[in-house]
């Protein structure tokens, strides 16, 4: 019964493998096809040149550029936390099994573009790629009418700001597939990020297998757990926050005071007249929104568990406490001073975050997408000789005897009597 706009990406699949499959087979001239069709741009390269990347961030405004670099900043210290040790361990005597942390070679990252642009999602996909070790990290964002064919000079900066040189003004299904198998103009990606929309995350499941990806993320949800102690005007103006974004955002306030839903929905009154995208607003709120009145806390715990919301807020007494017990939520924000706004830009947490429940298995955008765990294996003859019967044993049980004399050719069963 909670809200959430039903994604139907199985039948976006259905679109989108042709499209793929035609990149596959023809490369570059195919993306340059599909560029015309659907963004209306015809270009020569798909390959945005050095001159209009600098002159991008000639020319962006500075505060936003200050702001982008304090994002850049805090996300670094955040995502380089992530970064796991390489780990030794010593099994049995004689036995050592190491466990390598290895970033992949080359990254494509997708950034939406059309309507909305979202610099701060460039910070949110090329700085964990830049922490994890990434050597090569390619950006493709959608071609702009407006900008001669280029994508937005916002996410232009952006790249420049954090040192990405390779852009492509692609976007959707077939930027993905360039990615994936690589054309004239870019090389094949190990792994791919990024958000996208219903085609992007369609693309992505017919792509699994041939590449890395992070996850599909579909349309953008909050969810509040509230109690008599948040303050009405924060918890309407973050319902508004998250539905400004899209027709199809979610939207569920969870709270333990009888109270809450009316003030709230007296607050959403006052403000959304005065918001500047009030018609997508109302939209989302009117479709997938809802007030959910529990007894206590711990029942709120076991609703937004239920839901598994992209971002959770708590806003109760104890909001650290009951932020400790909750298990499926993408990102969590606690007490009256975190809003979801904040994690969207300036914590240094990611905002590329699982949505429609997803964040039941899945999780936000790390530098775990873009590692590899290896283990390394060095064994020396005593310590192989000692635990070759137990390979006899598991051998002839699985009857494969060929694994058996691999190890009984290094230490025979007579050496081992001796
Ligand atoms: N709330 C969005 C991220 C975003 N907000 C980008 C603003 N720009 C999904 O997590
Ligand atoms: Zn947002």
């Amino acid at each position: 019964m909670l809200p959430r706009a039903a994604l139907d990406v199985d039948r976006a699949v259905e679109l989108v493998r042709p499209i793929t499959e035609d990149v596959r087979v023809r490369g570059g001239a195919a993306v340059r096809e599909y560029t015309r069709r659907f963004d209306g741009v015809d270009l020569a390269h798909t390959r945005v040149s050095a001159e209009a990347i600098a002159h991008a961030l000639a020319t962006i405004d500075p505060a936003v550029r200050d702001a982008l670099e304090e994002a850049a900043r805090r996300a670094r210290v955040v995502h380089e936390a992530q970064l796991p040790d390489r780990r030794d361990s010593l099994p049995a005597e004689g036995l050592t099994v190491s466990t390598r942390f290895v970033p992949v070679e080359r990254a494509g990252v997708y950034v939406p573009g059309g309507l909305v642009a979202y610099p701060s999602s460039v910070v949110m996909n090329v700085v964990p790629a830049q922490a994890a070790g990434v050597d090569s990290i390619a950006v493709a964002s959608p071609p702009q009418k407006e900008f001669g064919g280029l994508p937005h000079p916002a996410v232009l900066a952006a790249c420049a700001l954090l040192g990405i040189t390779e852009v492509h003004a692609v976007g959707g299904a077939q930027a993905l597939a360039m990615f994936a198998y690589g054309t004239d103009e870019c090389a094949p990606a190990d792994v791919i990020t990024g958000p996208g929309n219903v085609y992007v995350a369609a693309a992505k499941r017919v792509l699994q297998g041939v590449v890395g990806i992070d996850g599909e993320n579909g349309p953008t949800e909050i969810g509040i757990i509230a109690d008599h102690s948040a303050d009405p005007a924060h918890l309407a103006a973050d319902l508004i926050g998250q539905a400004e974004h899209d027709e199809l955002a979610a939207c569920l306030l969870i709270t333990t005071d009888q109270d809450t839903p009316a003030r709230v929905d007296a607050e959403l009154h006052r403000q959304i007249p005065r918001t500047k995208h009030k018609e997508r607003v109302l939209t989302a709120l009117g479709n997938n929104a809802g007030y959910v009145l529990v007894d206590d806390i711990n029942a709120a715990r076991a609703v937004s568990d239920a839901w598994a919301p992209e971002h959770l807020e708590i806003q109760t007494d104890d909001a650290a406490k009951v932020a400790s017990k909750i298990r499926n939520a993408g990102a969590i924000f606690v007490g009256p001073y975190s809003p979801v706004s904040l994690g969207d830009y300036l914590a240094g947490s990611n905002h590329v975050l699982p949505t429609g429940g997803t964040a039941r298995h899945t999780s936000g955008l790390s530098v775990y997408p873009y590692l590899k765990v290896v283990n390394v294996i060095e064994c020396d003859r005593d310590s192989l000789a000692a635990v070759a019967p137990r390979v006899d044993a598991l051998g002839g049980a699985e009857d494969l005897a060929a694994h058996v004399a691999a190890v009984r050719v290094r230490v025979p069963k007579e050496a081992q009597a001796r």
